[in-house]
């Protein structure tokens, strides 16, 4: 098949999911096209069945905001045309799919059906769930979309009962590439971040408020009174400024160490015994399966798709969302626990196995199929 993919190529998971999903497919054997206005951050090597195409919105002075969704349309009009796409994939709802909707009117024009498979990844419909601002345009373009996914039931329910949505939409779990998340031996490296042989804890975010990260440090803090521990806090993002200043008044400035944005995350988890994942909300968690997949049990929120993915008292323990005493309590536990550590280790990967990219990965072709099927007669 050749497949459009349009995503954020930043540092977010729906980009990561996105470009991981896409060379997965490339390399058995189908055509990715990648649009975006930038190169996704996973993108680094050369691939033959890959291409990227950049989106180059135009600076105008008239222009107070970069009519950036334009020149998407404009571009996916034009990859279609010449690169002959079967389908495009978007991620993100906002604004890839009503962008989708505008390039696939186009194209009808030039008698073309172009098939759409609009894939939620959270925030695009808890956001704007509680943001009336876009939810109009939200609506009406996963209605037209002629296949839609969720990253967990969680956000099937919460989509359903967000908006008025008149056609099925498909879980399609996030996934794990095992070829690169698997726990390695780094003891060097822990002996750097670790010297006296305490325990290593981590979080891994784009430090928005959803994701909670002052409670990360303070969950830390409990633990580390009890515990001999550090903190590794990694990524970037709006709160990360108050969160330093937080460890930094709690006297903690020699435990915490804030890694900023990383790209082998995976060397970092090898070294870790528990992953902290506290989010207000969170439709998935693609950052905890990753942990999970290095053999890192995690302490979450119970918040969105959590509970798919993190089983309380079987790979890691849950509370509610704000619960920093509870959460700190169960972390405190799992440490001074070696025996129910390494069990729970043992149980995390085997859960995260369920997510293997192998068993994901026929999901999406087998929907792109059916999307297919279905379209094969459409002109409208
Ligand atoms: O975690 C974020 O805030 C980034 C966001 C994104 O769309 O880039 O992630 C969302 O999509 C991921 C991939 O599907 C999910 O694993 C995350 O749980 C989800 N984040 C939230 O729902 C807050």
């Amino acid at each position: 098949m050749k497949i459009g993919i349009v995503c954020y190529p930043t540092y977010g998971g729906s980009g990561v999911v996105a470009t991981e999903l896409g060379l997965g497919l490339a390399r058995k054997g189908h055509e990715i096209h990648f649009i975006t206005y930038r190169r996704p951050v996973r993108l680094a090597h050369f691939d033959a069945n890959v291409f990227y195409h950049e989106v180059d919105s135009e600076d105008y002075p008239l222009f107070e905001y970069p009519p950036y969704d334009t020149a998407l349309a404009s571009k996916i009009v034009d990859v279609v045309q010449y690169s002959n796409l079967d389908i495009l994939h978007v991620h993100y709802a906002i604004p890839h799919a009503a962008v989708a909707y505008m390039a696939k009117k186009i194209l009808l024009t030039q008698g073309r059906y172009l098939p759409v498979v609009t894939t939620l990844h959270g925030t695009d419909i808890t956001l704007v769930g509680n943001n009336r601002a876009f939810a109009p345009v939200v609506e009406f373009s996963i209605n037209k979309s002629d296949g839609v996914t969720a990253v967990s039931q969680n956000l099937k329910d919460d989509t359903l009962r967000l908006f008025d949505i008149q056609r099925d939409i498909r879980v399609v779990y996030n996934f794990i590439d095992f070829e690169r998340f698997r726990k390695t031996n780094k003891e060097h490296f822990k002996k750097i971040i670790a010297p006296e042989g305490e325990r290593i804890l981590a979080h891994t975010s784009n430090f928005r408020k959803v994701k909670r990260v002052e409670d990360v440090v303070l969950i830390f803090k409990q633990v580390h009174e009890k515990v001999p521990s550090k903190l590794l806090m990694i990524g970037d993002g709006p709160e990360r400024q108050n969160v330093e200043r937080l460890a930094r008044d709690l006297g903690l400035s020699k435990e915490v160490r804030f890694l900023g944005k990383q790209d082998a995350i995976e060397e970092l988890l090898a070294i870790c015994d528990l992953f902290l994942i506290p989010s207000e909300n969170e439709s998935f968690g693609l950052a905890a399966l990753e942990a999970m997949a290095c053999e890192v049990p995690v302490i979450s929120s119970n918040s969105g798709g959590l509970p798919e993915v993190n089983i309380h008292g079987v790979t890691g323990f849950m509370s509610c969302p704000g619960h920093v005493d509870e959460m700190a309590q169960y972390a405190i536990q799992l440490l001074n626990d070696e025996e129910m550590l390494q069990k729970f280790r043992t149980n995390a990967l085997a859960q995260a196995k369920r997510f293997d990219i192998e068993n994901i990965l026929p999901h999406y072709e087998a929907y792109y199929e059916e999307v297919l099927d279905r379209s094969a007669a459409k002109v409208e």
